[in-house]
């Protein structure tokens, strides 16, 4: 008892004098804390920590500074590069400057930094503390429940590795079928082939013939078609048909203005007054014609070559400086009613020929063509397969060769997409693979595509994007992506922190990393699930 009475006694004497105050039943003077209190254990003399001065103890916290290091004034701001600890009970302890004490500013939850000053600080630790505390229990809670789903994640991500692995080891065995296959119906084919242009030779004179016997009975019925229509044209019968022959015929208002006029027939008849039979179906016919199928609506209006169209328009306007000619007159309507009739006379204006067939082949003909249509076809599917094959065996390699984390716990986000909207943009995170931005009207700008896990100290915490579409004047457009840990997968923030450098906020499961020792681990890929 008398002994609990002298330590109080001295405790209180040392708080008076030498702003010893205790805490957790370990007497140190003001500002220290308990890992240092033994080295200010109260005795009579103080050395200073850096052990070069030996003062009297009650030199301590005398508000003025002795030490070197600054360490004989810990709880006043005598000293320039002293330490005040607050102790800061029911929250966390901290260390401040020295000089921040008795400044006016409250920095120390208990107020333990502002003892002598006007300021009036409260102690409000415990609310601090239980806020602090809260906000734990839900980050704890967040890593809890989110560590399960980066175990499942992580699961799902091994589990789709190792399918990918022995997908790969069967891959390659399946290639090296196809491509012996698809050589062996490589073989087939070219024989096929050789066989079927064998027998085709045969018929090449008969095709060619048929061609030609085709194109002479064409030729002979348009001659006899423009001999029939000069007939019809040459209303007098003189031999030779005139602009006033051809200014009575409707069909030929090539500008639709109801008539025709001298320029109009001149075109028709090749810039001649008149056209024996011979000018007329060479020059002439062929631009009628189509006119005159128009007319009878068996025909679309041919689109004038512009070299025709401008021939054209130029002998107008040189007709039209000197014209002096008079507009013929229809002279003679029966003749427009015959030539209307016989024109929309079914089976009277030739229809477009469809284009002639193959020649009727023989029986093994057709039979080796069958066969070599079938190779072409069992070569190209072989071809395809094997094709498909390597793509697939492509896209495992890349699947195999990314890292996904220590243990696999981002795998399943590969091939996956998430989207941010803000004002201006979508955003597009595609992990692994790309980051995108699209203006709300326009197209896509890449953003970069993937690189690499980039995180200090955890590797893990932060991927890199790089190579995206050149910036204007500027580098290339690149993205980081910092991983946080959440219950869902999604992006929660993008912003622009220097042009064309993009900050995308990812959260994920598999960033939930739960205890402390797994979090360090986790940067080395040791962790424990
Ligand atoms: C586009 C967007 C912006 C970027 C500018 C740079 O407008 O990609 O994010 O800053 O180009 O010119």
């Amino acid at each position: 008892m008398l002994v609990d009475l002298e330590k109080i006694f001295r405790s209180l004497l040392a708080f008076l004098y030498f702003g010893i105050f205790v805490a957790a039943d370990v007497p140190r003077p003001r500002g220290v804390s308990l890992s240092l209190a033994s080295l200010y254990a109260p005795s009579d003399t103080f050395t200073c920590l850096d052990g070069k001065l030996t003062i009297k103890y009650t030199q301590v916290n005398d508000d003025y500074c002795d030490c070197e290091d600054s360490s004989d004034e810990p709880g006043t701001s005598a000293c320039p590069n002293g330490k005040f600890h607050c102790e800061n009970t029911g929250h966390q302890s901290m260390v401040i400057p020295s000089s921040r004490v008795n400044d006016g500013v409250c920095d120390c939850c208990d107020a333990s930094d502002e003892y002598a000053s006007k300021a009036e600080c409260t102690n409000n630790c415990d609310e601090l503390g239980q806020e602090a505390r809260q906000r734990q229990k839900v980050m704890a809670d967040l890593l809890k429940r989110g560590s399960l789903i980066r175990s499942e994640m992580s699961t799902k991500g091994k589990a789709l590795k190792e399918e990918q692995s022995s997908r790969l080891n069967t891959i390659q065995q399946s290639i090296d079928q196809a491509d012996a296959l698809k050589n062996e119906k490589e073989k087939i084919k070219e024989a096929a082939e050789k066989l079927e242009s064998a027998a085709l030779e045969m018929y090449k004179q008969i095709i060619d013939e048929e061609k030609q016997r085709k194109a002479d009975l064409a030729a002979q019925e348009n001659r006899a078609e423009a001999e029939e229509k000069f007939k019809l044209f040459d209303s007098n019968g003189d031999g030779v048909i005139e602009i006033s022959e051809i200014t009575t015929r409707v069909q030929f208002d090539s500008n639709r203005d109801g008539q025709v006029d001298e320029e109009e027939a001149k075109y028709f008849l090749d810039h001649h007054d008149q056209v024996d039979l011979e000018t007329f179906v060479t020059l002439c016919w062929p631009r009628m014609k189509p006119y005159l199928m128009l007319d009878a609506g068996l025909f679309k209006p041919p689109a004038k070559t512009e070299e025709v169209e401008a021939k054209h328009e130029e002998t107008i306007r040189e007709e039209e400086a000197h014209e002096d000619g008079e507009i013929a007159e229809l002279q003679n309507e029966e003749d427009a009613e015959t030539f209307d009739e016989e024109e929309t006379g079914e089976g009277e204006v030739e229809q477009v020929e469809a284009p002639s067939g193959d020649p009727e082949y023989d029986e093994e003909t057709k039979r080796l063509i069958e066969e070599a249509t079938k190779a072409r076809s069992d070569f190209e599917a072989a071809q395809r397969e094997l094709r498909d094959l390597e793509a697939e065996k492509r896209q495992i390699d890349e699947l195999l060769n990314k890292d996904y984390g220590p243990h696999e716990e981002f795998a399943i986000l590969n091939g996956e997409c998430f989207e941010y909207e803000d004002r201006e943009y979508i955003y597009r995170l595609c992990p692994f693979d790309r980051a995108v931005q699209k203006p709300k009207d326009g197209g896509e700008t890449r953003l970069g595509g993937w690189d690499r896990w980039d995180g200090k100290p955890n590797k893990y915490s932060t991927m890199l994007y790089s190579n995206g579409a050149g910036c204007w004047n500027g580098p290339q457009r690149s993205t980081i992506v910092e991983l946080d840990c959440g219950l869902d997968n999604r992006v929660t923030a993008v912003s622009e922190p220097n042009r064309c450098e993009y900050l995308f906020k990812f959260e994920t499961p598999a960033a939930c990393i739960h205890s402390p020792h797994v979090d360090s681990d986790a940067a080395t890929g040791h962790d424990e699930l």
